[in-house]
């Protein structure tokens, strides 16, 4: 998610001050990312003392919390490392102590930033309350910090050594992380680790390294090391015997020519974006990979021995691109590049809490209200936007699923009504940033009335996760683009979810609900093949549909959601008029509009509604239409006979998933095409905060 960045200099003389400026300059580089709080940690003023600087908000409110405190700032170090964060919370409200780094203990022996999400955090946690550890924050990434001190204190005759450590402490982590350690016992030394999360280095020498790679070192450890205080549940536990050997392969970018130790300087950091302005010269870190710098030297682990797949060496590339280039990676727009983010989004989402071997769903926030639900006599979704249609793309599967009779509101609508609401209604609230004006004023009213709340939504320590009852927090990341992409498709998913879990103790529903959850699994692919169709649609924009004034997207059932949610990026972004229009409403109306020469997009996968949209699709080429049809790889007729956009299939109602992906894409290019701002389109805001 968020940024990490880190900073290294050995036998490079730097102040305080330099180094303070430094990791905040490298957060300002990864602000664009989007985040909540930020922090950094830096040498104290004896080897055995780190500090640690932490604030809510922007990294300006950082430096200035930095810029105010009586320390040193000329002290000079030869050597010396520091690291900073900028957190999207997952766990635990956006507050100062949530903020990165965490600490091991009041001596801040060990230190660490952490991008992603522990899954295991619960187990390690309970293990280590019971070995006498307090905790501070309510994040999971402190039991990291913790159970770095605790294995490294049952390990102090060992001489382990730092690297040996970090491998102990991950081979314990489930979930996605990139992380940096730093250490009072380890001065001037950094470890640093990721899986599922970006994380790279970027190395300055004055000198032209002697080689472009780093030998990755398939040693012996730590496997070997015997934890004292076994753990009777067998958690932690070593998993293979012997002596660690020391087998340290050279590392040979780093020698100089005379053997000496020459100055160099590291930076570690999420993305290129931080690192440029220091070097061209980087090296991205594999999954597992672990990273260990010190005495000027790089060294690349592996988390496991016999790791056969990971080839033997790293690479050290050079960056061709100038900052501006790589600010968003390599997208031109956060709309884009949030597009793409949803193969990795959509993961994020459903980390921890679907078991796709057990076929479990387990939403932790919902714990407790599980049963209340179950009773609701109705549920109402309310919610405005985007978020709206992710309730009307799964209100279907709520009812099959539940059988609770569940409809979906405008909020603005809904408070219009001053609908009736009772004790025994559940209220589901759905907003991207949980700041919704409308939704929340919603939220409001139903909670007078006794309702159960429940939210959706991206932001932990909003208005809406606050106020609730109880919730789902959609893990997507930030969300900068105007224009909902991800946040849409985690809902979605979100939704989808909870609907499962409702109905977990409904025997005869289990097949679906198995169908479903193979379905979620193998959305991260499917979502990819959709991605890679953009230059097509890129074409398609250009070639087809720039040129029009207006569009109509026509689908029915699950799909139906889909062609509002389409309709809704359009004219958003690309200022079009579109519409989306339910194919079984045509004839009592829309019908209206067909020729020859207005563009229509018919959403045809299959599901059992086929047969009812080729009936709709007919009614449009009787009166000359000329649709793109969006369909379903293989459905070789169709491809045969029309303008297709294939799209594999999945679950009938997890295909809405899939097939907006197409449509979110076409939108990005129209408003390119039409040269609009597109993470700004005029007249709107990210999150509406007014009535
Ligand atoms: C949550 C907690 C985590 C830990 C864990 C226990 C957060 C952000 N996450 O992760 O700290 O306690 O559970 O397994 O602290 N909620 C609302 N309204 C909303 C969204 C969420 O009330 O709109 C509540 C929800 O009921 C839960 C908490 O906020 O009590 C966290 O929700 P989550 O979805 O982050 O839950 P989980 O289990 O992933
Ligand atoms: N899960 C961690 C937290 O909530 C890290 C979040 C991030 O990636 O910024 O603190
Ligand atoms: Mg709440």
């Amino acid at each position: 998610m968020c940024g990490i960045f880190g900073y290294l200099n050995f036998l490079v003389e730097r102040d305080r001050r330099f180094v303070l400026d430094t990791l905040i300059k490298g957060l300002s580089r990864l602000e664009y990312r989007g985040y909540d709080s930020a922090g950094l940690a830096v040498d104290g003023d004896t080897e055995d003392q780190t500090f640690i600087f932490k604030q809510v908000g922007k990294v300006a409110a950082l430096k200035k919390l930095v810029d105010t405190q009586e320390i040193d700032f000329e002290k000079s170090y030869i050597s010396h490392c520091g690291m900073a964060h900028t957190r999207w919370a997952t766990h635990g409200q956006p507050s100062q102590l949530n903020s990165h780094p965490h600490r091991s203990d009041n001596h801040n022996e060990f230190t660490l930033v952490h991008n992603g999400i522990i899954t295991n955090y619960k187990e390690i946690k309970t293990l280590l309350e019971k070995k006498g550890f307090s905790f501070e924050t309510e994040t999971d990434t402190e039991c990291v910090a913790k159970l770095t001190k605790y294995l490294y204190d049952s390990q102090k005759n060992s001489d382990i050594t730092f690297t040996d450590l970090v491998k102990m402490v991950v081979k314990e982590l489930e979930g996605s992380f990139a992380f940096i350690f730093k250490s009072t016992h380890f001065p001037n030394e950094i470890v640093a680790t990721r899986r599922g999360s970006p994380l790279l280095i970027g190395v300055k020498t004055a000198k032209k390294l002697k080689v472009d790679f780093v030998d990755v070192e398939f040693g012996n450890a730590p496997d070997a090391i015997n934890i004292p205080d076994k753990d009777p549940t067998g958690f932690m536990d070593p998993t293979e015997g012997g002596r660690p050997q020391m087998n340290r392969s050279l590392s040979r970018a780093f020698m100089s020519e005379d053997g000496m130790p020459q100055p160099i300087e590291f930076f570690l950091a999420s993305d290129a974006s931080a690192i440029v302005e220091h070097t061209k010269r980087v090296l991205y870190l594999e999954d597992d990979d672990i990273a260990h710098i010190a005495d000027g030297e790089l060294h690349i682990h592996r988390l496991r021995r016999d790791d056969g797949n990971s080839p033997a060496t790293r690479s050290i590339q050079t960056l061709e691109i100038e900052l501006a280039e790589i600010m968003k990676g390599s997208f031109d727009h956060f709309m884009q590049k949030e597009i793409y983010e949803q193969p990795e989004s959509v993961v994020n989402t459903m980390r921890g809490r679907v078991n796709f071997e057990t076929h479990k769903v387990t939403l932790g926030g919902l714990r407790g209200y599980l049963s209340i639900i179950r009773r609701a006599r109705r549920i109402v979704f309310i919610a405005c936007g985007t978020s709206f249609h992710s309730c009307l793309a799964t209100r279907a599967i709520f009812e099959e699923l539940t059988e609770i009779p569940s409809q979906v509101d405008l909020a603005s609508d809904f408070l219009d009504r001053r609908t009736p609401i009772f004790r025994d209604d559940v209220c589901v609230f759905v907003s991207q940033s949980g700041e919704t004006a409308d939704t929340i004023m919603a939220m409001r009213y139903c909670l007078e009335r006794g309702a159960v709340c429940v939210g959706i939504t991206n932001t932990v320590g909003s208005s809406i996760s606050r106020e609730t009852h109880c919730g789902v927090h959609i893990n997507a990341g930030p969300e900068i683009g105007v224009a909902s992409t991800k946040a849409y498709t985690s809902q979605y998913i979100a939704l989808v979810m909870m609907a499962i879990q409702l109905s977990e103790d409904r025997l005869s529903t289990t097949k679906r609900r198995e169908e479903i959850i193979d379905g979620l699994y193998r959305l991260p692919g499917h979502v990819k093949e959709v991605l890679a169709q953009d230059a097509n649609l890129q074409k398609l924009a250009e070639e087809t549909l720039s040129k029009e004034k207006s569009l109509l997207l026509m689908g029915r059932g699950y799909q139906n959601a889909t062609c509002l949610e389409g309709a809704l990026k359009i004219k958003e972004i690309s200022y079009m008029h579109s519409e989306g229009i339910l194919a079984g409403e045509l004839k009592h109306g829309p019908l209206a509009l067909i020729d020859e020469n207005m563009p229509v997009i018919l959403i045809m996968t299959k599901d059992s509604l086929y047969p009812k949209v080729q009936s709709a699709l007919q009614q449009v080429t009787a009166r000359k239409g000329q649709p793109i049809i969006i369909c379903n790889t293989g459905d070789d007729n169709l491809i045969r006979d029309y303008k297709t956009i294939q799209v594999p299939q999945t679950a009938d109602c997890l295909q809405g998933l899939i097939n907006i992906i197409p449509l979110q894409l076409l939108s990005y290019y129209l408003a390119v095409l039409g040269n609009i701002d597109v993470d700004f389109p005029r007249n709107l805001a990210k999150s509406v905060t007014v009535e």
